[in-house]
């Protein structure tokens, strides 16, 4: 199965931690890391007072299932020591399921296409840089949801 993972953060050494996450996404059992994005830097979505985030997209060829997907994500996370505070605070690590394969998913643990990528431009156009025609599924082609997005404040690095 392919799948989308994005990947954020804005404190202690951001690209630092980018490229940890991906080193132990890549060596976990049945995870490949086959793409990688451009690294992108961005202000915070809700305008609060924090430092710029550092994002990125890879895509990962996997035989788990979401759930275990998302678990490992949620290790990695914990691994980097993310501290779960208030939603949209500052964060070390953030890794995302964006996309898995054609699957719409809709449980407790897990949304899947992430139900706020129409809104974030620092998501779509890492995914768009490494599959410039997909269609994401119940959204649509990436090209139209970009296009009604602001990209102004995001600096491809
Ligand atoms: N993540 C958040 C809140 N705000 N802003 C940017 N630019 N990038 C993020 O990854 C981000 C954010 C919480 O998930
Ligand atoms: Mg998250
Ligand atoms: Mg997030």
């Amino acid at each position: 199965m392919l799948a989308y993972i994005g990947l954020g953060s804005n404190l202690n050494n951001p690209k630092q931690q980018i490229k940890d996450a991906l080193i132990v996404l890549n060596d976990t059992q049945d995870v490949k890391v086959v793409a990688l994005s451009s690294l992108y830097q961005s202000p915070p979505i809700d305008g609060s007072k924090q430092p710029d985030y550092i994002n990125a997209m890879c895509q990962v060829d996997t035989h788990l299932t979401a759930l275990e997907l998302l678990y490992v994500c949620q290790g990695i996370e914990t691994k980097q020591h993310r501290v779960r505070e208030k939603k949209w605070g500052a964060r070390t690590i953030d890794l995302d399921i964006i996309i898995y394969g054609v699957q719409v998913i809709v449980s407790k643990q897990l949304i899947v296409p992430h139900p706020q990528i129409m809104n974030r431009a620092f998501v779509l156009a890492p995914l768009a840089e490494l599959e410039p025609n997909l269609k994401v599924p119940v959204l649509g082609p990436i090209q139209d949801l970009i296009a009604k997005l602001d990209i102004t404040k995001l600096v491809k690095l």
